[in-house]
């Protein structure tokens, strides 16, 4: 039987391609540059498998073709907001996510922004590389202690739990939860954490929020200006999830009149692009989407959607199908 056809939108960790080109037909985007909808396309005429990542816009343009050859969209990463699964369940074809594997580091980069905001991290170091450090002084710099503080986590996924493992365990934090359904007993025992009615009655108890929900259109501006200005004057808010779900030009606005203490961003609403207003803003941390940039994780979530590749062109249900 011929080997399936696979297509890869980006380039990924060696060891992954070299795996997936002993079992499969395939076909690297050797360009490694988003592609346009027309290009996804033509790679839906021509492909059995297309393995999208964040950067790829698959809106209903993507998927205006009479009959694609595609069955599969295996993204690369847990969340596809950026996939129109209605229009993949209108064609038939399946997708899936790689979930789990990258919950550890996309957590520890949460409490990376957390920690670096708090303690004003990315201030102090432009300070000195600028030559603008005076030297030691008892009020030079001074920001927020984060061992013992309130966290509110919004979305207590598998990410969630990982990030109040981190702040429950290494910072003593106290953990407050909203989540679509009611998390378990057993699960808000492990961390000591209390599950509130809703979001609007989180957010004034906090010291920090941290975003751990999926994206899309459910959640677009969950965070707004109404919802900032819920916030203590000192809170941080840190968005590891996805840019949609904070409205940026409100988050803006709150740290440039001073409504919130800072905030800590790995996503953002038009990546690559970032806002004058948030560049601009001292009280807030930025990092370029980095929350699963470590080896292990990303070579461990080309492995994760190889698994599922697998699993569909052998006939079995893939584990992580999503639509
Ligand atoms: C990825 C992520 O870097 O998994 C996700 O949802 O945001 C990141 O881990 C990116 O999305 C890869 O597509």
């Amino acid at each position: 039987m011929a080997k399936p056809r696979v297509f890869l939108s980006r380039a990924w960790p060696a060891k992954v391609e070299a795996r997936m080109a002993e079992v499969f037909d395939l076909t690297p985007n050797k360009s490694d540059r988003p592609l346009t909808p027309a290009e996804f396309r033509e790679a839906f005429a021509s492909f059995d498998a297309v393995l999208p990542t964040v950067t790829d816009k698959l809106t209903e343009s993507a998927f205006d073709l009479a009959k694609p050859r595609t069955r599969i969209l295996a993204n690369y990463g847990v969340g596809y907001s950026h996939i129109n699964t209605a229009e993949a369940a209108r064609h038939k074809i399946v997708v899936t996510n790689t979930p789990d594997v990258l919950s550890d580091c996309t957590a520890d980069l949460a409490m990376t922004l957390l920690l670096m905001v708090a303690r004003r991290a990315g201030e102090g170091e432009r300070e000195l590389r600028e030559g603008r450090w005076t030297g030691w002084r008892p009020t030079h710099m001074i920001g927020t202690k984060v061992s013992g503080a309130t966290l509110g986590i919004v979305g207590f996924g598998r990410i969630g739990q990982a990030m109040a493992q981190r702040a429950h365990f290494g910072f003593g934090m106290k953990i407050l939860v909203q989540n679509r359904s009611a998390v378990p007993a057993e699960v808000l025992a492990r961390y000591n954490a209390v599950q509130v009615a809703n979001l609007d009655d989180l957010l004034p108890q906090c010291d920090f929020v941290s975003l751990h929900c999926p994206g899309g259109a459910a959640n677009r501006h969950l965070i707004n200006s109404r919802r900032l200005d819920l916030m203590k004057r000192d809170a941080f808010l840190i968005n590891t999830a996805r840019g949609e779900v904070v409205d940026e030009h409100a988050l803006a606005q709150a740290l440039w009149f001073n409504t919130i203490g800072g905030a800590g961003l790995d996503v953002f609403e038009r990546e690559p692009q970032i806002s004058a207003e948030l560049m601009g803003a001292d009280n807030l941390v930025m990092l370029p989407h980095l929350g699963s940039a470590t080896a292990a994780t990303r070579e461990a979530m080309g492995f994760r959607v190889f698994e599922n590749l697998v699993d569909f062109f052998e006939g079995r249900s893939p584990r992580d199908q999503v639509a």
